[in-house]
């Protein structure tokens, strides 16, 4: 069995209904620290629990209740909402997983907890980031995803806990929106096109960030999860990608497509800072090699995919 955290967020809304799919309804846990409207699906689909994972007895619970043997921990605060409260972003992101973990180890649970391209830092080389660098990020959410890969490693070396992770970079999808990161404009661009025919980016032009189109996302949590244990050098966390781009470039996608679009810049110097002091690109080579990571997702495909599902979405 299955327990998603965060299951009603950019991700876990979209792997929850997957896993459902692919595992079966019953053997798959949603949980979420409130119910939020526009889950009615999701929540009625398969069991569902109000979770708040910063009460260890309450995960302790909920694992034990329905025989979880597997956690996949995406309730975390992302970059952006993090950097306005620093301890709420800790607390969530690390007294969070540390519960996480110690009921992993308790019930012996393979535990899957996603890093980001934010656990590297402005002194990290920025091109085709290498799997194992310098890793000193200047955002408190940062610090909690290298500390997070970190702690990972040591349950699983101590405790010998299943512990998994990749370091993902931005996720686009249409399903649900994301929760406050800085890669954020990349998806309101897509809506805002559909909308409008135009988008005013809080990313200045030129900012290379590396994305991914959430179906990539989802098969490398699943890829991952089910991989050859014998077969992983790397645990925590590995870095996957799928492309590169700066905003110009995902325009002249867009423009592909609706010739007519126009993208302007209002930049957000927070964000814009944040998203500057990320790489521009990764190398996913280990995550290729010991596991099978292979994206099928380029710009132009995921833009193609966007816009037809927006459209629908938001007729
Ligand atoms: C954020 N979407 O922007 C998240 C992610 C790599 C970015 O961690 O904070």
């Amino acid at each position: 069995k299955i327990l998603v955290t965060g299951a009603l967020g950019q991700i876990g809304s979209e792997l929850t209904m997957k896993l459902r799919d692919t595992y079966g309804n019953d053997n798959i846990i949603a949980s979420s620290r409130r119910i939020k409207e526009g889950h009615e699906k999701l929540i009625e689909s398969g069991p569902f629990e109000v979770l708040n994972i910063n009460d260890g007895k309450e995960v302790s619970n909920v694992v034990r209740k329905h025989n979880v043997n597997t956690i996949i921990n995406l309730a975390a605060i992302l970059s952006a909402v993090g950097e306005k409260d620093p301890l709420a972003c800790w607390n969530v992101n690390m007294n969070g997983l540390i519960n996480i973990l110690e009921v992993g180890k308790e019930e012996k649970c393979q535990v899957f907890t996603p890093s980001s391209i934010a656990a590297f830092g402005p002194n990290t080389p920025p091109d085709n980031t290498p799997q194992d660098t310098i890793q000193r990020p200047s955002t408190i959410y940062g610090v909690t995803k290298v500390a997070g890969e970190i702690l990972c490693d040591y349950y699983f070396k101590k405790f010998g806990v299943d512990t998994r992770g990749v370091r993902f970079p931005g996720l686009i999808s249409y399903e649900t929106l994301p929760g406050g990161g800085t890669t954020d404009y990349a998806v309101h661009i897509y809506y805002d096109a559909v909308k409008n025919k135009e988008y005013t980016s809080f990313i200045d032009k030129g900012t290379k960030m590396d994305m991914m189109y959430m179906p990539d996302a989802l098969d490398a949590i699943i890829n991952l999860m089910e991989a050859d244990p014998s077969k992983l050098i790397h645990r925590n966390a590995f870095n996957v990608t799928a492309m590169s781009f700066a905003p110009e470039e995902l325009a002249d996608s867009i423009r592909k497509i609706i010739p007519e679009f126009k993208l302007k810049y209002d930049v957000d110097h927070v964000r814009q800072a944040i998203a500057e002091s990320w790489p521009n690109s990764l190398d996913d080579t280990a995550a290729r090699e010991e596991w099978g990571w292979n994206p099928k997702y380029d710009i132009d495909s995921m833009t193609k995919d966007m816009l037809e599902k927006l459209s629908a979405k938001l007729k």
